[in-house]
């Protein structure tokens, strides 16, 4: 059994989708980011950079932070969505450390300065717009010759897809990149990535689909 620490982020989904793409046995803690209960005592001693989500697998008695570690942890737990040929790791190793340190990172910076605080800095708006386009444009040229982003449905469109699912706080038009658009239609439509959006709360219709 896996406790599952989360809020309705684009962080926390990832994990609630892959959950619910293994059909594993899951419970769900709210931890509600807004009212600062990730600084609560018991949740730092499984997460102590303060952030969700995390883990509790009670099969081993790990604890995990960080999602792009939860994602690989779990994909290896149950050799699933991840390849297990080395080359074909190593891909998936790289577009998932892509997530982690850019499309991650750059679209959240975007979604403070365009979104919650909007009209604070132009410069870091357009800054991380621009970035965030580049980003964009990167995926759509990886997607041109293929379905998935690495082949394969696996943890790395799982951990792109929440993000890009938040085009409209970053200021993107997804429609302007076909490739990265018509990926999105086709993961979005999965029942676990439905199933898992929801997680921990139902948060309306998904944006674009
Ligand atoms: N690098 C971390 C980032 C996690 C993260 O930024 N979580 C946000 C929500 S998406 C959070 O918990 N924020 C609360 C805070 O910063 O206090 C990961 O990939 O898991």
């Amino acid at each position: 059994m896996i406790d599952l620490y989360t809020w309705t982020t684009p962080n926390g989904r990832k994990i609630s989708i892959l959950l619910e793409e293994l059909g594993i046995n899951y419970k769900v803690y709210a931890i509600d980011i807004g009212k600062g209960e990730q600084h609560r005592t018991e949740f730092l001693k499984i997460s102590p950079n303060n952030k969700i989500p995390a883990i509790f697998d009670h099969d081993t008695g790990q604890s995990v932070m960080e999602s792009g570690a939860i994602l690989l942890y779990l994909a290896q737990k149950y050799q699933k969505f991840i390849p297990s040929d080395t080359k074909r790791r190593t891909e998936v190793l790289e577009w998932l450390m892509w997530q982690v340190a850019g499309f991650g990172p750059i679209l959240g910076q975007g979604h403070h300065f365009s979104h919650y605080n909007a009209g604070i800095s132009d410069y870091a708006a357009e800054r991380f717009k621009k970035e965030a386009e580049r980003l964009y444009a990167v995926l759509d040229k990886r997607l041109d010759s293929r379905d998935y982003i690495c082949n394969d449905y696996s943890i790395v469109d799982m951990a792109c897809w929440p993000w890009a699912s938040r085009f409209e706080w970053h200021k993107i038009d997804i429609t302007a990149f076909p490739n990265v658009f018509n990926w999105y239609k086709r993961v979005g439509k999965r029942d676990a990535v439905q199933k898992g959006y929801h997680i921990p709360n139902h948060m309306g219709q998904i944006p674009g689909l």
